[in-house]
């Protein structure tokens, strides 16, 4: 409880802070998107985790304000580096929404505002959402439909770990699966997760959609990972979550 008290002080105070995590194209590691993540620096307990404190958020609602933050600040981070570095820029910011978000009933309006605002490419921001939030009904699936009828994409995070069907495939208008961690893990050996990352590529492309593997952690999950016909992934093998600052002296150095 207090901690859900303190948050509502931390937003006023300038305690969180964004960072990015690169998505890249196989098997050249070329930076094709930034993942927003976010960062609680709390000045007397230190570093919070989102896993802690967004859990947190929703329950109390703080995480409406939140993420209405967290998007606005991405997306003017976003198109600061297209001014900055045109096509050297990754063409597109994803942000993590949660379920409480989807079924706030201003949602998608509130979107199209902080695109207006920032004048940003509805076209460029992936808004990511968990198989369980958009499961939870009706309001998400309307939500996410409003949408993409502003141009944005859609993106299922840590798919295959949720409480879901394949039968969500049909009805939720995703464009990106994001296959999750635990499936890349067990990838190298004859594993059942290997079986379940190649399913997964047959059906994103039977589909039309496209796949990223998360949390790439070697060479070889790399390496394997293309061979089934990935062509994008994440993770601490190619970059960890970057500053801002690191994600333009990354730009300019490539440059
Ligand atoms: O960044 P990290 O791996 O610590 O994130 C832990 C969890 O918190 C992940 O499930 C991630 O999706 C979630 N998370 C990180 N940043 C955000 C955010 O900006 N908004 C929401 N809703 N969830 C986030
Ligand atoms: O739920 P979501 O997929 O948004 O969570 C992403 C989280 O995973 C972030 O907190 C990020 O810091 C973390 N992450 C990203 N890449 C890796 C990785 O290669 N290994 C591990 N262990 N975590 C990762
Ligand atoms: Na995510
Ligand atoms: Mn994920």
């Amino acid at each position: 409880a207090q901690l859900g008290a303190e948050l509502r002080q931390a937003l006023d105070n300038g305690d969180f802070t964004l960072v990015y995590q690169p998505i890249v194209s196989l098997p050249g590691g070329e930076w094709t998107s930034l993942e927003t993540l976010i960062r609680w620096k709390h000045p007397e307990r230190g570093f919070i985790g989102p896993d802690v404190f967004i859990p947190i958020a929703e329950r109390t609602g703080q995480i409406v304000p939140l993420g209405d933050w967290i998007l606005r600040t991405a997306l003017a981070q976003a198109a600061e580096w297209q001014e900055t570095f045109g096509d050297r820029a990754p063409g597109e910011i994803g942000v993590n929404v949660s379920a409480r978000q989807l079924r706030e009933p201003g949602f998608a309006a509130d979107v199209r505002a902080a695109l207006a605002d920032t004048g940003f490419d509805p076209e460029k921001l992936v808004v990511e959402v968990t198989e369980t939030a958009v499961f939870d009904g009706g309001i998400a699936l309307d939500t996410l439909q409003n949408l993409v009828t502003l141009g944005v994409r859609i993106a299922l995070d840590d798919f295959g770990t949720g409480h879901s069907s394949l039968g969500l495939l049909r009805t939720c208008p995703a464009d990106i699966l994001k296959v999750d961690k635990s499936f890349v893990d067990g990838i190298g050996g004859r594993s059942e997760e290997a079986v379940i990352a190649t399913a997964m590529i047959q059906i994103t492309n039977g589909l039309h959609l496209q796949a990223i593997a998360e949390g790439v952690e070697t060479a070889e999950q790399a390496e394997t990972l293309h061979r089934l016909g990935y062509r994008y992934a994440q993770g601490y093998h190619f970059s960890r979550p970057l500053s801002p600052e690191q994600v333009s002296e990354q730009l300019r150095a490539a440059s």
